[in-house]
């Protein structure tokens, strides 16, 4: 298990974080004043161990189990829950963790015994609801560092932009420019807490980066070195950011999509101005019952239409945003299944599929009728981070997932034209190392297929990878020993994320340490499969997520 030590909480107003903002005065029906909610049944805990164990279930619990507690990727954990599984199962729990997925903070030294059994007090008690984050927080926020009339009217630097990475250095709060023809880190720069992902603008000059705590650093390419040059917080804690992409709206406007509060919003392109911002609250597809927190997933730009897609995980919705009228925005809404989480274009751009994890099914939306095409079955709990489009020699154009529920690869017939039959079904199931998969991957010059398992539970599966001949599929897979081709030694050293370059011909990938650990970034050639090149430096720590910018701005994957 990694070990994850977060940076203190404290990032003033401006930077008003999730721990901060909870411990603000709440405004839950019975609330007192310091935030505590006392629930009838639970047993007693002291106003000290609540605020720890909030800002502990912020940091480390509220991802997968919800604000609010109604559960998602995690368990819902509400006091009628809660409070019949009892201290000592709760406590047992946390500890040791389970194979559906609960990590085990206790044996992983995450967790102190003492935290533990606050954790299992506190969740007996009623959620903490945080505060609201509506215009007036957000333009407390905003900055523009350089003004666009300041900013250069042409590339100033000689770097090779095209094929530079930007590596999410999770739990340090930046990213790492990494130069991917030279393999130099070419600067570092700060960013939101437990930084997340990086999105390229349409003219791949704009880098946008969004941390946990919802702050987005939007990036300028161009100057004699990259710079900061606007930042905003569009909330309290968010997963999601993306540009608009449509021709003629290139650069114009930015979204971001928050898991609190649970909404989206839009921004001018140049400045992160806000400008509009959209509630996600709502009746769920399948009980068409109120949510009081369905999180903004995944956020794409369609290129069909002057329109974001966006993944309402609880809801199981897919909101289609026509940015056309920014004060009178057009929404299509399509029911899709629970819970909406990652996904992207198929080969041709104009089919999104999405995981609905909860449901262990594809959603394919069709981005130019701007329908639900169909709903596929896949395997358990699909995570296909943006997917893996290839031909498959007897199915024709595919895409696949892997999934973090068990072992296999999902892969899905997406030509309706020359393969009409194969269309939108799963036509394949290949067998991959095991589940706890989290990132598949190719690229159109390949004919590799990476898949990983970073979840697995067994070290031997998380620290490598399997590799499948796309031309050879029922050969199986081989298996390149990623962590230990990094050389490092120490540590739990989960293989993470596989990225091409923008030629096709290398592939990166992690090799996620704990924060006081050594971590590297293992470069392997696409074509022999041998290793290439391993980056280390002592600045690369945490690293997950790669977005190689062409690859990225141009949607290949
Ligand atoms: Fe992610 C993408 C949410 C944990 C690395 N992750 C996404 C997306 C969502 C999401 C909604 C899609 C964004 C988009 O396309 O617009 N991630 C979540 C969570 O809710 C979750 C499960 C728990 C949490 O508390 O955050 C979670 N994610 C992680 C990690 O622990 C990972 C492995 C390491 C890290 O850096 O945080 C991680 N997530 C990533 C990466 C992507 C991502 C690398 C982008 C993949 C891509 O190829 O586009």
């Amino acid at each position: 298990m990694l070990t994850r030590t977060r940076k203190p909480w404290g990032l003033g107003l401006a930077g008003l974080s999730c721990a901060l903002a909870l411990a603000l005065p709440l405004t839950a029906h019975g609330d007192t004043p310091a935030g505590m909610v006392k629930t009838a049944g639970a047993p007693d805990i002291s106003q000290a161990d609540f605020d720890t164990s909030k800002q502990i279930y912020f940091e480390r619990c509220a991802g997968c189990h919800g604000v609010l507690r109604k559960g998602a990727t995690g368990k819902p954990l509400t006091p009628d829950i809660t409070q019949a599984r009892g201290q000592a199962y709760l406590e047992a729990l946390i500890t040791y963790g389970s194979p559906a997925g609960m990590p085990n903070w206790g044996t992983s030294n995450a967790l102190t015994k003492t935290q533990i059994s606050s954790m299992a007090t506190f969740i007996q008690h009623t959620a903490p609801t945080p505060p609201e984050w509506g215009m007036a927080e957000t333009l407390k926020t905003w900055k523009v560092l350089v003004k666009p009339a300041d900013r250069p009217k042409k590339q100033l630097n000689t770097l090779n932009l095209e094929n530079l990475f930007s590596v999410t250095l999770r739990d340090d709060g930046k990213i790492a420019l990494v130069d991917g023809d030279t393999k130099q880190i070419i600067k570092l720069i700060d960013t939101g807490y437990a930084v997340h992902i990086s999105r390229i603008s349409a003219s791949g000059r704009y880098l946008l980066v969004i941390g946990r705590d919802a702050k987005i650093d939007m990036i300028d390419l161009w100057p004699a070195e990259p710079t900061k040059v606007a930042e905003i917080k569009v909330g309290i804690e968010a997963r999601s950011v993306e540009t608009s992409k449509f021709k003629g709206y290139e650069d114009k406007y930015t979204i971001a999509g928050s898991y609190w509060p649970p909404q989206f919003t839009i921004m001018d392109g140049e400045t992160l101005e806000p400008r509009q911002i959209v509630s996600t609250r709502g009746m769920t597809v399948d009980k068409q019952e109120y949510h009081p927190e369905p999180r903004v997933a995944a956020i794409i730009a369609s290129h069909e239409w002057p329109e974001f897609i966006v993944n309402v995980k609880e809801t199981g919705k897919v909101m289609l945003v026509n940015y056309q009228d920014i004060k009178n925005l057009t929404i299509t809404t399509i029911d899709a299944a629970p819970f909406l989480h990652d996904g992207g274009w198929d080969s041709t751009h104009r089919y999104f599929l999405t995981a609905a994890n909860n449901s262990n099914k594809v959603a394919v939306i069709d981005s130019r009728l701007r329908t639900l095409t169909a709903l596929v079955d896949v395997g358990k709990t699909p995570h296909p981070g943006r997917g893996a489009n290839f031909v498959h020699p007897q199915y024709g154009p595919v895409w696949a997932t892997s999934h973090l529920g068990d072992g296999g690869i999902s892969v899905i017939g997406t030509d309706p034209i020359k393969h009409a039959q194969y269309a939108w079904k799963q036509v394949a199931s290949l067998k991959g190392q095991g589940g706890g998969s989290l990132f598949i991957k190719t690229h159109p010059n390949s004919h590799h297929l990476y898949v990983d398992t970073t979840l697995n539970p067994d070290a031997k599966l998380s620290q490598s990878v399997a590799v499948f001949d796309i031309n050879n599929l029922d050969k199986g897979y081989s298996v390149l020993p990623i962590a230990e081709y990094s050389g490092i030694k120490q540590g739990a050293l989960r293989v993470v994320q596989p990225e091409y370059n923008k030629a096709g011909d290398e592939v990166w990938f992690s090799v996620w340490n704990g924060q006081n650990e050594e971590s590297a970034l293992v470069v392997i050639d696409d074509k022999t499969l041998k290793l290439k090149q391993v980056i280390k430096d002592k600045r690369l720590i945490t690293p997950t997520g790669k977005f190689n910018v062409f690859n990225t701005q141009h949607d290949i994957y």
